[in-house]
């Protein structure tokens, strides 16, 4: 890094605040043992799926008199997993400002392009010039990412054998709910094969589902939300303006409609479509399409013919009969893997699904059907290849373009609609993905670094670290460690039963949902937008630490 912005350097100077817990450094934090912790359900499967790492106490942390344990070199990988996340470099940071100042010669050691650099032990040594150079800075480019899973006993060999090669004190893994999955099977592994090695992990995604009682939110999505409502609210004062576009802007968010939420109530756009709520009151494309042509509808006979349309990226995978279709999918990729591999064009591709589809019997005459009735470019997305957790890769869908196209047709078919209907695309991802972290994400990452290498120095495996209470000013903040087998619950992955952290999708019945629910009848047809501006790092404490909408109406 040789060039910086202006911006960029004034913020490496910013200082992190950190928890009451952790300000006379790691040295003097006394690590208090709470009751042992169980999941909620599926405990006994559990419990023998872990037997080395289940049941351990749930963790909190006071500052201490005088410092504690022995100061003793810390030897400590890292990994950055899955997509980007605003605060990751700061995690780091928190976890290599916290284990020198225990002993200079402990060493951070980054495992290159996320979990394969640990299974093929390809790392640098992180020196004090290169983490200086990423401190506040958005992005994980200090060391880069993947989104390889570690999951087989070989791969885990394989890291046992680079754990060994360097010596390590621990793992710490930084990654949103599959990344800490394997994080805790891979401490289970290493002590049943009785390694003394921690494995440490760190709440990522900007999706914010990976959250719980003990979890307020994942890092990232403070920044990546106040980003996309940063635009969402410009677009809206330029529809206002020129009052002759339909926005339909698609916000990240491959499952959960935390995001679309959240960026709703930021900005009051005129329809917010969230997932949850299209499955749970089991919509079909045509009566999403519906709802939409309404509002446009309303607005044009008062005049307006212009607004905006949140839309979640997951959508599609939430519309019940989208979701039988995609799974189905997904079965006869796998089965026809080779045949389908063979063929080389699109439209060989689309015949050939749509005639495994058929011969499915009755139910695969319906969802060749849906298939069919897709767009061209749709269908194609839609066979796209997986991603390494077999997930549709949704950011490839163009869900905006498909509701466009078909909300045009509705209207065109309608004979009292009088409006004029011109529509603008737009996808807000990879933009908030890895922007400079609010003071919220530096904050809190840097603290959560913290609480990484105070779990490590206090020889604990199978741990998230965790910062509670952070709806409330810094010094309030309640720092700890989760065992992770406690978020656990069984699920149906690839044909079997397996011990995974439960998604955390909007929960209908919540606080957020409801405030959204309550109000949103009113900016259909009102210009009610709030156009909230760039994330500010230099002013008020009100404008700069200001936490999301969902956390306060989550956390008080
Ligand atoms: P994580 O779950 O790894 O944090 O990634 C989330 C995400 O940003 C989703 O919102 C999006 O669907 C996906 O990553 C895109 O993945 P990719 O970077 O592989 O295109």
């Amino acid at each position: 890094m040789s060039q910086v912005s202006i911006l960029e350097k004034h913020r490496k100077q910013y200082q992190p605040k950190v928890p009451p817990s952790l300000r006379q450094g790691i040295a003097k934090v006394k690590v208090v043992e709470g009751a042992a912790a169980e999941p909620a359900k599926d405990r006994d499967v559990i419990k023998k799926s872990f037997p080395n790492t289940y049941g351990t106490p749930l963790l909190s942390f006071q500052a201490a008199e005088a410092a504690g344990g022995e100061a003793k070199a810390l030897r400590i990988g890292v990994v950055l997993s899955g997509g980007q996340a605003p605060g990751g470099h700061n995690v780091i940071a928190g976890l290599f400002d916290s284990v020198k100042s225990i002993h200079p010669q402990s060493q951070i050691f980054g495992f290159l392009g996320g979990p394969s650099g640990l299974e093929k032990g390809k790392y640098e040594t992180i020196t004090a010039e290169k983490m200086d150079a990423y401190r506040n800075t958005g992005g994980f480019d200090i060391i880069g990412s993947g989104r390889t899973k570690l999951e087989t006993p070989e791969q885990f060999d394989r890291c046992i054998e680079v754990i060994k090669s360097l010596d390590l004190n621990a793992v710490v893994i930084i990654g949103g709910d599959d990344s800490n999955t394997n994080a805790a099977i891979l401490a289970e592994y290493l002590k049943a094969k009785g390694l003394s090695t921690s494995v440490i992990g760190v709440p990522k995604t900007i999706d914010g589902d990976l959250k719980n009682p003990h979890i307020p939110v994942s890092f990232g999505f403070d920044t990546a939300v106040k980003t996309y409502s940063e635009l969402i609210g410009n677009i809206a004062r330029d529809a206002g303006s020129a009052k002759k576009y339909w926005h339909f802007i698609k916000l990240m968010g491959r499952s959960a409609s935390h995001i679309a939420l959240e960026a709703g109530l930021q900005t009051r756009a005129n329809v917010i479509l969230i997932s949850e709520e299209v499955e749970k009151r089991n919509l079909s494309l045509e009566q999403i399409v519906d709802d939409i042509a309404r509002v446009i509808s309303a607005r044009a006979a008062a005049g307006k013919n212009y607004g905006v349309v949140l839309i979640p990226e997951g959508l599609i995978e939430f519309i019940p009969s989208f979701k039988t279709l995609i799974g189905r999918l997904n079965d006869l990729l796998a089965k026809n893997e080779e045949a389908f591999g063979k063929l080389d064009t699109t439209d060989a591709k689309i015949a050939a699904m749509s005639g495994w589809l058929e011969s499915d019997g009755p139910t695969g005459t319906g969802l060749a059907k849906t298939f069919k009735s897709l767009p061209k470019t749709i269908q194609l997305q839609l066979l796209l290849d997986r991603d390494p957790h077999g997930n549709v890769q949704v950011s490839l869908i163009d869900t905006d373009a498909l509701l466009a196209e078909l909300v045009g047709r509705k209207l065109k078919s309608d004979s009292a609609y009088k409006g004029k209907f011109s529509s603008q695309r737009h996808f807000f991802g990879y933009e908030g993905r890895a922007a400079a972290p609010s003071n919220f994400d530096a904050d809190y990452c840097y603290s959560l670094g913290c609480v990484a290498a105070v779990l490590v120095r206090s020889g604990r495996t199978g741990y998230m670290a965790s910062i509670r209470n952070v709806s409330k000013g810094v010094d309030q903040w309640a720092a700890g460690g989760i065992p992770i087998t406690m978020m656990f619950n069984m699920e149906q992955r690839h044909g079997h039963l397996k011990p995974v952290i439960q998604k955390a999708l909007v929960e209908l019945e919540g606080p957020a949902f409801k405030a959204l629910a309550k109000s949103r009848a009113d900016w259909e047809v009102q210009d009610a937008f709030i156009y909230p501006g760039p994330i500010q790092y230099f002013g008020p404490s009100e404008v700069c630490d200001a936490i999301t909408k969902t956390l306060e109406l989550e956390q008080g």
